[in-house]
């Protein structure tokens, strides 16, 4: 008998196969318009993937954010949704599930993560205080700034190498964190932004160990700790997967342990807690939740309801218990990870180690060529959407923005195009499409040029701006 001349994924890999642990019970179609059509979309989105139509994307990679696919449970909860504006059973279901998975004392419901991050924001942060962070994210960064903050990144160097294979490249880095305190005072520092899983880094884990050095050393110095929880799941994931004494530790387990560690976490629910809007801020001090509640009704509704539904708030509980699945994160970071693996074995430039919800393609390599003044990412994410209606999201300097003292361009080390995996959606087939289409475009990469930018709003450059060829 020859030998087979197919294999699956796990055969390839000496492994038995897994998979999701789910099985799909309504679809939605999608279909891929003609490259006529996506270059005329294009043009009309001004080469900008956020001012697509989605009607004219095939596969959306575009975000991981609001875009899961809720459980036949979840949709059962929106039925028993209780819409009384003040005290609705389903915030009290809400505030049970924070409690008891993430930990903390007394929570605020907001309409989505920015929400509270203005809330947190404002509540903590006096005008010059100084928040040192893991790395930056474009809303929270900006919600510190308008509260009278100025951010300073205290991330460890590896995060900024799209190759190096650190296990744990978005831990905090304590000499630059103590550098930050030596300049400016413990006093002037309300809190360290710490974020699970960082976004903008390649979706990078922060490791139990680093956290917990982190607490000591402010608890040293006084300053309080904030987490972002908005990926904190999948960081629990890499935590189990690398870190020595976590193996046999549950997602539900090392998830509470972390947050264990912090003082409490401002989330984008549309994220990990597999909703399709939704936020919330959690806090343990009595002080920074009397004056998170008494903003709530100013800007997101009674703190009973934060600007969500009734049914969103059911949905969202029970999206909080399935989440701490360790099956369900295993799948969704091993899908993440195929994609990676395929590009990787393709010598395709890519972040390693791979993240937990995206893989994000180096820029500046795949495009050497196009400099960083001419939008290499931006390009990128255009090429491959013009190649097969794949819709990425730009990670580079369009995001990073202007210095808002000098009005200059930051120019971040990272420029990068995110391939972000929604969870529950895509099979193992839709990433061999897209896998298929990067390497069509990296094949043909020499011919591509760059972009002018000829629209620029004033905050969060990358949501509107508009964008033309250069010929
Ligand atoms: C995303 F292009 N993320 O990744 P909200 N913290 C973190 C996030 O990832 C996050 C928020 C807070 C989005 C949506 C988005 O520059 C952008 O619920 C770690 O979106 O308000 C959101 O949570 C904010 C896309 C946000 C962006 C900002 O796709």
């Amino acid at each position: 008998m020859s030998p087979a001349k197919y294999q699956t994924m796990g055969q390839q890999e000496g492994r038995r196969s897994w998979a999701e642990p789910w099985k799909i019970k309504m679809v939605e179609p999608i279909h891929m318009i003609t490259r006529e059509e996506r270059q005329h979309a294009l043009d009309e989105a001004g080469y900008n993937t956020f001012l697509l139509r989605s009607a004219d994307v095939y596969i959306d990679l575009l975000t991981d954010s609001g875009t899961s696919a809720m459980s036949d449970r979840q949709w059962a909860g929106m039925m028993m949704g209780d819409e009384s504006y003040a005290g609705s059973r389903n915030f009290y279901h809400l505030e049970d599930a924070i409690r008891s998975y993430y930990g903390y004392k007394h929570i605020v419901p907001t309409h989505q993560g920015r929400g509270a991050e203005q809330l947190i924001s404002k509540a903590l942060i006096q005008q010059g205080d100084t928040i040192p962070g893991n790395m930056y994210f474009t809303t929270t960064r900006l919600h510190q700034e308008l509260a009278g903050g100025t951010f300073v990144d205290v991330i460890i160097d590896e995060a900024h190498d799209p190759s190096s294979l650190h296990p744990f490249k978005g831990n905090v880095d304590l000499n630059k964190l103590q550098a930050v305190i030596d300049k400016v005072g413990a006093d002037n520092i309300p809190y360290v932004s710490l974020a699970g899983t960082v976004n903008m880094a390649g979706g990078q884990p922060v490791s139990m160990a680093n956290a917990k050095e982190l607490r000591a050393f402010c608890n040293q110095q006084g300053i309080r700790v904030y987490l972002d929880a908005t990926r904190m799941v999948e960081n629990a994931f890499f935590i189990q997967e690398r870190e020595e004494g976590y193996a046999n530790k549950s997602i539900a387990e090392i998830l509470k342990e972390f947050c264990d560690l912090t003082d409490g976490a401002w989330m984008s629910a549309k994220k990990d807690n597999l909703v399709n809007i939704g936020g919330w801020l959690a806090v343990n001090h009595e002080d920074v939740f009397e004056k998170a509640r008494n903003m709530v009704v100013i800007y997101e509704g009674l703190h009973t309801y934060g600007g969500m539904a009734g049914r969103d708030m059911e949905a969202l509980a029970i999206g909080i218990e399935e989440m701490v699945d360790d099956h369900h994160v295993h799948a969704r970071v091993e899908q993440v990870r195929y994609l990676g693996k395929l590009l990787t074995d393709w010598e395709i430039p890519i972040v390693v180690p791979a993240g937990g919800h995206a893989i994000f393609l180096n820029a500046k390599k795949f495009y050497a060529h196009i400099p960083q003044d001419h939008f290499p990412s931006q390009t990128l994410a255009a090429q491959l959407y013009l190649d097969s209606g794949v819709r990425s999201m730009e990670r580079g300097i369009v995001s990073a923005g202007r210095n808002p003292e000098t009005g200059e361009n930051r120019y971040p080390a990272l420029e990068l195009t995110r391939l972000t995996i929604p969870r529950r959606v895509y099979t193992q087939a839709h990433m061999d499409v897209v896998a298929e289409s990067v390497k069509n475009i990296f094949d043909s990469r020499a011919q591509t040029k760059g972009l002018k930018m000829i629209y620029e709003p004033a905050y969060l450059r990358f949501f509107q701006a508009r964008f033309e060829p250069l010929r």
